[in-house]
């Protein structure tokens, strides 16, 4: 792949100086000049793997909120892969969406005597109690997108408010800083809540962006319902220019609504996250999805089940990690020819991030 063509492909904003708990801050806004070529190099184990994850004896348990969709499942053969190659025995649950059933799930990670727990996405009020159980019988936790409500808890998340910044700064550019906007939001989910944060910000600082509709659902088909609330408010509002449209599945049913209702030359849609289908549907001819704000999910995953065997292993890891997002545009990835994830990631390595939580008996 052609590097030099590459380079408009993603505003890699944020990825230099990132290491280890230290949350990623408003980032340069010009590009690197040799994007492949700034990638951490690879490194031998600074130290032997402790005799525990040598001997295979280490379980970690995964309890999730939700599952389906593919930012969830990215996330989840990245939690996978990192379990494997540190010999860990990762045990998976999900509440599907259930919220007690997934409280319950952490309730039963405590009691079967898990080594650390990760706890992926889920409502404050529903989990904070288990996780309180979870500190109160000293089982190290990483909770990745919520709020544990426990200091001894590694957070992690990524950049949320980067994220919503970078596919808002698309759309002003695209726009002018004018015009009707359709608002896709579930409250509750705390990334959610926190690019809603931003948002917030950019109407006060954008008097010109008119948010005429807010719409939003989170189920197992979140697209789909997306979509049908999406073609209502594009009826409803036909001067709306643009969606900003926060996750991919949001992204992915406002991308439907647009396209059933042949409005693709005038409704243009800001997402977050990126899959190798969300790459299918923002290259496709005529696609109004023309940015989105993403991390590597996969990574993501990689990075929560490496705090949470340092913090089996007894090793420091900073309270709050955070991955940052890169800035992907429809325009960089026609150019580039990229058609996956896996070209995007290897064009450029940057959207690893094997220094946040480093594991020294590792490999990088
Ligand atoms: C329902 S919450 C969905 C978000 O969680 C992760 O942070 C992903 O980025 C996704 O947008």
């Amino acid at each position: 792949m052609n590097l030099a063509r590459l380079v408009g492909v993603v505003s890699l904003l944020a990825l230099a100086g990132c290491s280890q708990g230290t949350p990623a801050t408003a980032p340069p806004t010009s590009l690197p000049s040799a994007p492949a070529s700034s990638a951490p190099p690879s490194s031998a184990p600074a130290s032997p793997a402790p005799a525990r994850f040598a001997a295979g004896d280490v379980r970690i348990a995964l309890v999730r909120q939700l599952s389906s969709g593919d930012y969830f499942e990215q996330w989840l053969a990245g939690a996978q892969a990192e379990a494997k190659a540190l010999n860990v025995r990762l045990e998976v649950s999900s509440g599907d969406g259930n919220n007690d059933k997934q409280a319950l799930n952490l309730e039963q990670a405590v009691t079967a005597g898990a080594d650390a727990i990760i706890v992926d996405h889920g409502f404050a009020q529903t989990v904070q109690p288990a996780i309180k159980k979870a500190v109160a019988a000293k089982v190290p936790l990483v909770a990745f997108d919520v709020d544990p409500g426990a200091a001894e808890a590694v957070a992690l998340t990524q950049d949320d408010h980067r994220i919503a910044e970078q596919a808002l700064g698309a759309l002003k550019a695209d726009t002018g800083g004018t015009g009707e906007v359709v608002y896709v939001h579930v409250a509750g989910f705390a990334p959610l809540d926190r690019r809603d944060e931003t948002w917030r910000q950019f109407k006060k600082d954008n008097p010109g962006i008119k948010q005429v509709a807010q719409i939003g659902v989170v189920n197992n088909s979140t697209a789909s319902a997306v979509a049908d609330q999406a073609k209502a408010a594009l009826q409803a509002h036909p001067g709306v220019k643009a969606i900003f449209a926060p996750y991919d599945e949001f992204a992915k049913g406002a991308a439907l609504a647009v396209k059933e209702l042949g409005l693709g030359d005038r409704v243009k849609i800001y997402g977050a996250d990126v899959s190798t289908a969300d790459i299918a549907v923002m290259t496709e001819p005529g696609s109004p999805w023309v940015a989105t704000s993403a991390t590597d999910p996969a990574n993501v995953g990689r990075v929560a089940v490496r705090a949470a065997a340092l913090l089996v292993a007894g090793s420091p890891v900073e309270h709050a990690l955070t991955v940052p997002p890169a800035l992907i545009t429809q325009k960089g990835l026609r150019d580039a020819g990229i058609t996956s994830v896996e070209q995007l990631t290897r064009a450029f390595p940057e959207l690893s991030t094997p220094d946040v939580a480093r594991v020294p008996w590792t490999a990088s």
